[in-house]
């Protein structure tokens, strides 16, 4: 299981965007994100830094969900242009 934290996920446009990002990548893989936590858990084949780039290549910034807690960038404008 590969878990990311993704603190620029805000809606559920943000969660299709992310789970098509990783599908293309990995059609097999399993996906279970959490909006409110943020949380990306992803059961893959993949490498984990394959997958973190998948997620950043549509436009977001993966973390490793252990590690970062303090360093992960506060959330921005959601990928719909709304803000929190
Ligand atoms: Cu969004």
């Amino acid at each position: 299981m590969l878990s990311y934290r993704v603190d620029d996920l805000s809606c559920g446009h943000c969660v299709q965007a992310v789970t098509a990002a990783i599908k293309a990548l990995d059609p097999a893989a399993d996906i279970a994100i959490d909006l409110a936590s943020k949380r990306v858990d992803v059961r893959s084949d993949r490498e984990q830094s394959a997958v973190a780039g998948a997620i950043s290549k549509a436009g977001y910034t993966p973390a490793f969900y252990e590690q970062d807690e303090a360093a992960a960038p506060s959330s921005g404008p959601c990928c719909c242009g709304s803000r929190r």
